[in-house]
Protein backbone atom coordinates (compact mmCIF):
# COMPACT_ATOMS: atom_id res chain seq x y z
CA UNK A 1 0.00 0.00 0.00
CA UNK A 2 2.68 2.42 0.74
CA UNK A 3 4.51 1.29 -2.13
CA UNK A 4 1.82 2.19 -4.39
CA UNK A 5 1.60 5.81 -5.61
CA UNK A 6 -1.49 8.33 -4.54
CA UNK A 7 -4.40 6.78 -6.06
CA UNK A 8 -5.91 8.84 -8.87
CA UNK A 9 -9.48 8.92 -8.58
CA UNK A 10 -12.23 9.63 -11.71
CA UNK A 11 -15.19 8.84 -9.85
CA UNK A 12 -15.88 11.36 -7.60
CA UNK A 13 -17.34 10.46 -4.29
CA UNK A 14 -20.74 13.05 -3.42
CA UNK A 15 -18.64 14.36 -0.23
CA UNK A 16 -16.33 16.00 -2.74
CA UNK A 17 -18.76 16.90 -5.59
CA UNK A 18 -20.00 20.41 -4.47
CA UNK A 19 -16.75 21.71 -3.12
CA UNK A 20 -14.47 20.61 -5.98
CA UNK A 21 -17.76 22.25 -8.56
CA UNK A 22 -17.11 25.96 -6.10
CA UNK A 23 -13.18 25.43 -6.30
CA UNK A 24 -13.76 24.64 -10.02
CA UNK A 25 -15.73 28.09 -10.70
CA UNK A 26 -13.40 30.12 -8.45
CA UNK A 27 -10.47 28.70 -10.33
CA UNK A 28 -12.70 29.29 -13.93
CA UNK A 29 -13.01 32.89 -12.87
CA UNK A 30 -9.60 33.96 -12.21
CA UNK A 31 -7.71 32.26 -14.75
CA UNK A 32 -10.59 31.82 -17.20
CA UNK A 33 -10.04 28.47 -18.06
CA UNK A 34 -11.29 25.29 -16.36
CA UNK A 35 -8.86 23.23 -13.78
CA UNK A 36 -7.38 20.06 -15.46
CA UNK A 37 -7.58 18.12 -12.11
CA UNK A 38 -7.42 18.95 -8.25
CA UNK A 39 -4.92 17.17 -5.58
CA UNK A 40 -6.24 16.22 -1.80
CA UNK A 41 -3.85 16.14 1.31
CA UNK A 42 -5.82 15.76 4.55
CA UNK A 43 -4.59 17.38 8.07
CA UNK A 44 -4.25 15.06 10.74
CA UNK A 45 -4.72 14.44 14.72
CA UNK A 46 -2.13 12.67 16.80
CA UNK A 47 -4.00 10.83 19.21
CA UNK A 48 -0.47 9.94 21.02
CA UNK A 49 3.20 10.38 20.57
CA UNK A 50 4.05 14.10 20.86
CA UNK A 51 7.74 15.29 20.13
CA UNK A 52 9.01 11.94 19.72
CA UNK A 53 9.08 11.48 15.56
CA UNK A 54 11.90 13.96 15.50
CA UNK A 55 13.84 11.55 18.29
CA UNK A 56 13.19 8.43 16.23
CA UNK A 57 10.30 6.89 17.96
CA UNK A 58 6.84 5.74 16.67
CA UNK A 59 3.88 7.76 16.97
CA UNK A 60 -0.05 7.27 16.12
CA UNK A 61 -1.88 9.72 14.01
CA UNK A 62 -5.03 9.86 12.21
CA UNK A 63 -6.07 11.34 8.94
CA UNK A 64 -9.27 14.23 9.35
CA UNK A 65 -11.81 15.17 7.06
CA UNK A 66 -10.16 18.50 7.01
CA UNK A 67 -7.96 19.13 3.86
CA UNK A 68 -6.04 20.86 1.27
CA UNK A 69 -7.74 20.62 -2.18
CA UNK A 70 -6.10 21.97 -4.94
CA UNK A 71 -7.50 22.76 -8.65
CA UNK A 72 -4.72 22.62 -10.66
CA UNK A 73 -3.83 23.52 -14.76
CA UNK A 74 -0.57 23.43 -16.50
CA UNK A 75 0.94 25.98 -18.06
CA UNK A 76 3.78 26.67 -21.07
CA UNK A 77 5.45 29.56 -19.70
CA UNK A 78 7.32 28.20 -16.87
CA UNK A 79 5.27 30.10 -14.06
CA UNK A 80 3.50 29.17 -10.98
CA UNK A 81 0.64 30.82 -9.82
CA UNK A 82 -1.04 30.42 -7.13
CA UNK A 83 -4.62 31.91 -5.53
CA UNK A 84 -6.63 31.14 -2.15
CA UNK A 85 -10.09 30.96 -2.24
CA UNK A 86 -9.63 32.39 1.11
CA UNK A 87 -8.88 36.37 0.70
CA UNK A 88 -6.50 36.77 3.94
CA UNK A 89 -4.01 34.53 1.69
CA UNK A 90 -2.39 36.97 -0.96
CA UNK A 91 -2.19 35.57 -4.64
CA UNK A 92 1.29 34.87 -5.51
CA UNK A 93 3.75 33.97 -9.06
CA UNK A 94 7.39 33.10 -9.15
CA UNK A 95 9.54 31.18 -12.09
CA UNK A 96 9.09 27.53 -11.47
CA UNK A 97 13.11 27.03 -11.68
CA UNK A 98 14.29 29.96 -10.07
CA UNK A 99 12.38 31.02 -6.66
CA UNK A 100 13.40 31.65 -2.89
CA UNK A 101 12.01 30.29 0.42
CA UNK A 102 11.81 32.95 2.69
CA UNK A 103 12.34 31.46 6.53
CA UNK A 104 12.13 34.54 8.39
CA UNK A 105 8.41 34.96 6.86
CA UNK A 106 6.59 31.94 6.91
CA UNK A 107 3.68 33.18 4.33
CA UNK A 108 1.44 30.47 3.11
CA UNK A 109 3.03 30.21 -0.54
CA UNK A 110 6.54 28.85 1.28
CA UNK A 111 5.08 26.06 2.13
CA UNK A 112 3.37 25.76 -1.27
CA UNK A 113 7.28 26.34 -2.57
CA UNK A 114 8.55 23.72 -0.48
CA UNK A 115 6.26 20.82 -2.01
CA UNK A 116 7.70 22.35 -5.59
CA UNK A 117 11.41 22.53 -4.36
CA UNK A 118 11.52 18.50 -2.83
CA UNK A 119 9.96 17.20 -6.15
CA UNK A 120 12.39 19.35 -8.40
CA UNK A 121 15.46 18.60 -5.49
CA UNK A 122 14.90 15.54 -4.00
CA UNK A 123 13.54 13.53 -6.58
CA UNK A 124 15.14 15.15 -9.28
CA UNK A 125 12.73 16.69 -11.84
CA UNK A 126 14.65 18.71 -13.88
CA UNK A 127 12.40 20.81 -16.34
CA UNK A 128 9.08 21.30 -14.31
CA UNK A 129 6.20 22.95 -16.33
CA UNK A 130 4.58 26.09 -14.74
CA UNK A 131 1.12 25.83 -13.03
CA UNK A 132 -2.41 27.84 -12.02
CA UNK A 133 -3.35 26.29 -8.68
CA UNK A 134 -6.79 27.97 -6.82
CA UNK A 135 -6.26 26.08 -3.11
CA UNK A 136 -9.10 25.22 -0.50
CA UNK A 137 -7.97 24.61 2.84
CA UNK A 138 -10.01 23.28 5.93
CA UNK A 139 -7.40 22.67 8.53
CA UNK A 140 -7.24 25.52 10.99
CA UNK A 141 -3.77 27.11 10.44
CA UNK A 142 -2.11 26.98 13.51
CA UNK A 143 -3.77 24.64 15.42
CA UNK A 144 -1.59 21.52 15.45
CA UNK A 145 -3.55 19.81 13.01
CA UNK A 146 -0.85 19.70 10.62
CA UNK A 147 -2.42 22.53 7.68
CA UNK A 148 1.15 23.31 6.96
CA UNK A 149 2.40 20.02 5.89
CA UNK A 150 -1.09 18.90 3.97
CA UNK A 151 -0.32 22.13 2.21
CA UNK A 152 3.45 20.87 1.32
CA UNK A 153 2.06 17.61 0.97
CA UNK A 154 -0.50 18.70 -1.46
CA UNK A 155 1.54 20.69 -3.27
CA UNK A 156 4.28 18.10 -3.86
CA UNK A 157 1.13 15.90 -4.98
CA UNK A 158 -0.27 18.46 -7.87
CA UNK A 159 3.58 19.19 -8.99
CA UNK A 160 3.55 15.14 -9.49
CA UNK A 161 0.69 14.87 -11.02
CA UNK A 162 1.31 18.19 -13.53
CA UNK A 163 4.93 16.45 -14.74
CA UNK A 164 3.26 13.01 -15.23
CA UNK A 165 5.30 11.43 -13.07
CA UNK A 166 4.71 9.09 -10.21
CA UNK A 167 6.01 8.31 -6.93
CA UNK A 168 5.18 5.93 -4.08
CA UNK A 169 3.39 7.35 -0.73
CA UNK A 170 6.51 6.41 0.84
CA UNK A 171 8.92 8.12 -1.28
CA UNK A 172 6.60 11.29 -1.40
CA UNK A 173 6.17 11.22 2.58
CA UNK A 174 9.70 10.97 3.38
CA UNK A 175 10.37 13.60 0.49
CA UNK A 176 7.99 15.94 1.91
CA UNK A 177 9.26 15.52 5.37
CA UNK A 178 12.81 16.67 4.40
CA UNK A 179 11.56 19.26 2.33
CA UNK A 180 9.69 21.04 4.85
CA UNK A 181 12.42 21.69 6.57
CA UNK A 182 12.92 24.17 3.94
CA UNK A 183 10.81 26.77 5.83
CA UNK A 184 13.75 25.98 8.92
CA UNK A 185 11.71 23.91 11.46
CA UNK A 186 13.46 20.41 12.06
CA UNK A 187 9.93 18.54 12.74
CA UNK A 188 10.15 14.55 12.49
CA UNK A 189 8.03 12.95 9.63
CA UNK A 190 4.29 12.21 11.06
CA UNK A 191 2.55 14.60 9.33
CA UNK A 192 3.42 14.21 5.84
CA UNK A 193 3.48 10.40 6.47
CA UNK A 194 -0.54 10.22 7.79
CA UNK A 195 -1.34 12.36 5.13
CA UNK A 196 0.18 10.19 2.55
CA UNK A 197 -0.61 6.91 4.18
CA UNK A 198 -3.98 7.70 6.07
CA UNK A 199 -7.09 4.66 4.99
CA UNK A 200 -10.32 5.79 6.42
CA UNK A 201 -11.00 4.07 9.74
CA UNK A 202 -8.01 3.47 10.32
CA UNK A 203 -5.36 4.87 12.75
CA UNK A 204 -1.68 4.10 11.97
CA UNK A 205 1.21 3.56 13.98
CA UNK A 206 3.87 4.88 12.36
CA UNK A 207 7.84 3.73 12.52
CA UNK A 208 11.02 5.81 11.23
CA UNK A 209 14.34 5.14 10.29
CA UNK A 210 12.69 3.59 7.74
CA UNK A 211 9.43 4.77 7.48
CA UNK A 212 6.90 2.02 8.54
CA UNK A 213 3.57 2.22 8.87
CA UNK A 214 1.01 -0.19 10.80
CA UNK A 215 -2.91 -0.08 11.07
CA UNK A 216 -4.32 0.18 14.37
CA UNK A 217 -7.87 -0.30 15.17
CA UNK A 218 -9.38 1.81 17.92
CA UNK A 219 -11.85 0.28 20.03
CA UNK A 220 -15.46 0.86 19.60
CA UNK A 221 -17.66 2.59 21.70
CA UNK A 222 -15.79 5.46 22.00
CA UNK A 223 -14.95 8.82 19.62
CA UNK A 224 -12.45 11.61 19.39
CA UNK A 225 -13.10 14.67 19.91
CA UNK A 226 -11.07 18.13 18.41
CA UNK A 227 -11.02 21.11 20.66
CA UNK A 228 -9.56 24.34 19.77
CA UNK A 229 -8.19 26.45 22.63
CA UNK A 230 -8.10 28.92 20.02
CA UNK A 231 -4.74 30.81 20.68
CA UNK A 232 -2.75 30.30 17.53
CA UNK A 233 1.06 29.26 17.42
CA UNK A 234 2.86 28.99 14.14
CA UNK A 235 5.49 26.76 14.83
CA UNK A 236 7.98 28.10 12.26
CA UNK A 237 7.93 31.82 13.57
CA UNK A 238 9.22 31.06 17.07
CA UNK A 239 12.39 28.84 18.09
CA UNK A 240 10.17 27.48 20.69
CA UNK A 241 9.92 23.99 17.99
CA UNK A 242 13.71 24.35 17.38
CA UNK A 243 14.80 24.83 20.69
CA UNK A 244 12.65 20.85 21.73
CA UNK A 245 14.57 19.40 19.13
CA UNK A 246 18.03 20.56 19.60
CA UNK A 247 17.28 19.56 23.69
CA UNK A 248 16.50 16.46 22.73
CA UNK A 249 20.09 16.19 20.62
CA UNK A 250 21.80 17.47 23.25
CA UNK A 251 20.80 15.30 25.72
CA UNK A 252 21.67 11.74 23.49
CA UNK A 253 24.81 13.64 22.77
CA UNK A 254 26.21 14.43 26.45
CA UNK A 255 24.48 11.25 27.49
CA UNK A 256 26.64 9.31 24.85
CA UNK A 257 29.71 11.04 25.72
CA UNK A 258 28.63 9.94 29.13
CA UNK A 259 28.59 6.42 28.22
CA UNK A 260 31.51 6.65 26.74
CA UNK A 261 30.31 6.28 22.77
CA UNK A 262 31.49 8.92 20.25
CA UNK A 263 28.63 11.55 20.58
CA UNK A 264 28.94 13.48 17.54
CA UNK A 265 27.24 10.95 15.67
CA UNK A 266 24.16 11.10 17.73
CA UNK A 267 21.32 13.11 16.51
CA UNK A 268 18.29 11.39 18.04
CA UNK A 269 17.74 9.58 21.50
CA UNK A 270 16.64 6.75 19.92
CA UNK A 271 19.95 7.01 18.56
CA UNK A 272 21.37 6.13 21.83
CA UNK A 273 19.12 3.75 22.96
CA UNK A 274 20.05 1.87 20.27
CA UNK A 275 23.93 1.83 21.02
CA UNK A 276 23.14 0.45 24.64
CA UNK A 277 20.51 -1.83 23.56
CA UNK A 278 17.68 -1.85 26.68
CA UNK A 279 14.03 -1.06 26.56
CA UNK A 280 12.72 2.14 27.12
CA UNK A 281 12.02 1.75 30.93
CA UNK A 282 16.09 0.72 31.27
CA UNK A 283 16.79 4.69 28.93
CA UNK A 284 14.61 6.39 32.02
CA UNK A 285 16.70 4.98 34.61
CA UNK A 286 20.19 6.71 32.76
CA UNK A 287 18.42 9.92 32.48
CA UNK A 288 17.70 9.53 36.05
CA UNK A 289 21.42 8.25 36.89
CA UNK A 290 23.26 10.58 34.12
CA UNK A 291 21.67 13.98 33.95
CA UNK A 292 20.74 16.31 36.87
CA UNK A 293 17.55 18.29 36.92
CA UNK A 294 18.01 21.65 37.23
CA UNK A 295 18.97 23.38 33.67
CA UNK A 296 22.07 22.83 31.52
CA UNK A 297 24.07 26.37 30.44
CA UNK A 298 25.52 26.08 27.06
CA UNK A 299 29.35 26.63 28.92
CA UNK A 300 28.56 22.91 31.10
CA UNK A 301 27.55 21.24 28.24
CA UNK A 302 30.49 22.62 26.17
CA UNK A 303 32.58 21.43 28.94
CA UNK A 304 31.31 17.84 29.31
CA UNK A 305 31.24 17.48 25.33
CA UNK A 306 35.04 19.22 25.07
CA UNK A 307 34.22 21.36 22.58
CA UNK A 308 33.77 25.60 22.26
CA UNK A 309 30.93 27.32 21.82
CA UNK A 310 31.33 27.62 18.03
CA UNK A 311 31.53 23.87 17.65
CA UNK A 312 29.01 23.22 19.41
CA UNK A 313 26.97 25.62 17.23
CA UNK A 314 27.90 23.26 13.88
CA UNK A 315 27.67 19.84 16.01
CA UNK A 316 24.00 20.91 17.67
CA UNK A 317 22.09 23.95 17.16
CA UNK A 318 20.14 24.92 14.34
CA UNK A 319 20.57 28.62 13.34
CA UNK A 320 17.56 29.70 14.62
CA UNK A 321 18.43 28.46 18.45
CA UNK A 322 22.18 29.81 18.58
CA UNK A 323 20.82 32.44 21.03
CA UNK A 324 19.78 29.77 23.31
CA UNK A 325 21.70 29.66 26.56
CA UNK A 326 20.09 27.44 29.09
CA UNK A 327 18.72 23.87 28.10
CA UNK A 328 16.30 21.05 29.92
CA UNK A 329 18.00 17.82 29.05
CA UNK A 330 16.91 15.78 32.19
CA UNK A 331 12.99 16.82 31.76
CA UNK A 332 12.98 16.54 27.45
CA UNK A 333 14.62 13.21 27.83
CA UNK A 334 12.58 11.55 30.23
CA UNK A 335 9.29 12.79 28.61
CA UNK A 336 10.40 11.22 25.10
CA UNK A 337 11.43 8.16 26.50
CA UNK A 338 8.46 7.37 28.78
CA UNK A 339 5.94 9.05 25.77
CA UNK A 340 7.60 6.20 23.36
CA UNK A 341 6.51 3.72 25.88
CA UNK A 342 2.96 5.28 26.14
CA UNK A 343 2.42 4.63 22.39
CA UNK A 344 4.04 0.94 22.53
CA UNK A 345 1.49 0.44 25.50
CA UNK A 346 -1.21 2.42 23.46
CA UNK A 347 -0.83 0.27 20.60
CA UNK A 348 -0.57 -3.02 22.56
CA UNK A 349 -4.21 -2.17 24.13
CA UNK A 350 -5.73 -1.97 21.18
CA UNK A 351 -4.43 -5.56 19.77
CA UNK A 352 -5.54 -7.28 22.67
CA UNK A 353 -8.30 -5.17 23.86
CA UNK A 354 -9.05 -6.12 27.17
CA UNK A 355 -12.64 -5.03 28.63
CA UNK A 356 -10.72 -1.78 30.23
CA UNK A 357 -9.33 -0.74 26.98
CA UNK A 358 -10.77 1.98 26.82
CA UNK A 359 -10.23 3.83 30.13
CA UNK A 360 -6.32 1.86 29.92
CA UNK A 361 -6.34 4.31 26.85
CA UNK A 362 -7.50 7.59 28.66
CA UNK A 363 -5.06 6.97 31.28
CA UNK A 364 -2.46 7.02 28.62
CA UNK A 365 -3.75 10.25 26.70
CA UNK A 366 -3.93 12.05 30.35
CA UNK A 367 -0.38 10.62 31.01
CA UNK A 368 1.41 11.90 27.94
CA UNK A 369 -0.56 15.53 28.69
CA UNK A 370 1.16 15.67 31.85
CA UNK A 371 4.57 14.50 30.41
CA UNK A 372 4.01 17.49 27.26
CA UNK A 373 2.97 20.29 29.88
CA UNK A 374 5.16 19.47 32.62
CA UNK A 375 8.48 18.23 31.25
CA UNK A 376 8.13 19.28 28.20
CA UNK A 377 6.68 23.10 28.74
CA UNK A 378 5.06 22.67 25.45
CA UNK A 379 1.56 23.44 26.58
CA UNK A 380 0.09 27.02 27.38
CA UNK A 381 -2.81 28.22 30.19
CA UNK A 382 -5.81 27.68 27.77
CA UNK A 383 -4.68 24.38 26.43
CA UNK A 384 -4.40 23.25 30.51
CA UNK A 385 -7.77 25.00 31.09
CA UNK A 386 -9.29 23.18 27.95
CA UNK A 387 -7.87 19.83 28.90
CA UNK A 388 -9.14 20.14 32.50
CA UNK A 389 -12.93 21.05 30.96
CA UNK A 390 -12.78 18.54 28.56
CA UNK A 391 -12.02 15.34 31.40
CA UNK A 392 -14.45 17.41 34.02
CA UNK A 393 -16.79 17.11 31.10
CA UNK A 394 -16.36 13.32 30.29
CA UNK A 395 -13.37 12.71 28.29
CA UNK A 396 -11.78 9.41 29.57
CA UNK A 397 -8.51 10.82 28.56
CA UNK A 398 -7.05 14.09 27.35
CA UNK A 399 -4.53 15.73 26.16
CA UNK A 400 -2.85 18.43 23.65
CA UNK A 401 -1.99 17.26 20.37
CA UNK A 402 0.53 18.76 17.41
CA UNK A 403 3.27 20.63 18.58
CA UNK A 404 1.55 22.58 21.29
CA UNK A 405 2.02 25.79 22.86
CA UNK A 406 -1.58 26.68 21.74
CA UNK A 407 -3.76 25.16 19.44
CA UNK A 408 -5.53 21.61 19.61
CA UNK A 409 -6.60 19.24 22.92
CA UNK A 410 -7.97 15.44 21.37
CA UNK A 411 -10.41 13.76 23.87
CA UNK A 412 -11.37 9.93 24.61
CA UNK A 413 -15.25 10.28 25.19
CA UNK A 414 -17.71 7.17 24.89
CA UNK A 415 -20.34 7.19 22.40
CA UNK A 416 -23.02 7.65 24.80
CA UNK A 417 -21.69 10.91 26.17
CA UNK A 418 -20.74 12.74 23.06
CA UNK A 419 -23.77 14.53 22.82
CA UNK A 420 -23.28 16.11 26.64
CA UNK A 421 -19.49 16.56 26.28
CA UNK A 422 -19.91 19.03 23.03
CA UNK A 423 -22.36 21.17 25.03
CA UNK A 424 -20.63 21.39 28.60
CA UNK A 425 -17.18 22.15 26.69
CA UNK A 426 -18.72 25.18 24.78
CA UNK A 427 -20.63 25.99 28.16
CA UNK A 428 -17.31 26.18 30.35
CA UNK A 429 -14.45 26.91 27.57
CA UNK A 430 -15.84 28.96 24.70
CA UNK A 431 -19.08 30.65 26.20
CA UNK A 432 -17.28 32.35 28.70
CA UNK A 433 -14.38 33.51 26.53
CA UNK A 434 -16.20 34.84 23.85
CA UNK A 435 -15.64 32.43 21.42
CA UNK A 436 -19.24 30.88 20.60
CA UNK A 437 -19.05 32.19 17.16
CA UNK A 438 -15.75 30.00 16.70
CA UNK A 439 -17.32 26.50 18.23
CA UNK A 440 -18.59 25.04 15.31
CA UNK A 441 -15.04 24.79 13.94
CA UNK A 442 -13.15 24.44 16.91
CA UNK A 443 -14.87 21.82 19.00
CA UNK A 444 -16.18 18.66 16.75
CA UNK A 445 -15.83 14.59 16.56
CA UNK A 446 -13.36 13.33 14.26
CA UNK A 447 -13.21 10.01 12.33
CA UNK A 448 -10.19 8.50 10.85
CA UNK A 449 -10.01 9.62 7.17
CA UNK A 450 -8.52 8.25 3.85
CA UNK A 451 -4.72 9.83 2.61
CA UNK A 452 -4.03 11.99 -0.26
CA UNK A 453 -5.35 11.53 -3.55
CA UNK A 454 -5.65 13.24 -7.16
CA UNK A 455 -9.12 13.48 -8.54
CA UNK A 456 -9.94 13.83 -12.28
CA UNK A 457 -13.21 14.31 -12.88
O1 LIG B 1 4.95 18.72 15.90
C1 LIG B 1 4.78 19.12 14.54
O2 LIG B 1 3.50 18.85 14.12
C2 LIG B 1 5.80 18.38 13.67
N1 LIG B 1 5.57 18.67 12.26
C3 LIG B 1 5.67 16.88 13.85
O3 LIG B 1 6.68 16.24 13.11
C4 LIG B 1 5.76 16.51 15.33
O4 LIG B 1 7.08 16.66 15.79
C5 LIG B 1 4.77 17.34 16.15
C6 LIG B 1 4.90 17.10 17.64
O5 LIG B 1 4.60 15.78 17.95
C7 LIG B 1 6.39 19.39 11.51
O6 LIG B 1 7.39 19.91 11.95
C8 LIG B 1 5.99 19.59 10.09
Amino acid sequence: MADDPPPIITEIDANYKERFSQLGKKFQSKYDCEPVFFARAPGRVNIIGEHIDYCGYGVLPIAIDQDIVIAVRQTDDDTLYLSNIDDKYSDYKCNVKDFEINKDQPDWHNYFLCGLKGIMELLSLENPVGMQCMVDGSVPSSAGLSSSSALVCCAALCTMQANGKSWTKKELADMCAQCERYIGTIGGGMDQAISFMAQPGMAKKIDFNPLRQTNVALPDGVSFVISNCCVEKNKAASSDFNTRVVECRLASQVLAKMKGFEWREMKRLADLQTKLNVGLQEMENVVKECLHESQYTKAEICDVLGVTADILATTSLSPNTLHVENFCLYQRATHVYSEARRVEDFQNVCIERPTDAAIKLGELMNGSFESCSKLYECSCPELDQLVAICRKHGAIGSRLTGAGWGGCAVSLVPNDKVTEFLDGVKQSYYIPRGLESKVNNALFVTKSGGGAAVYIP
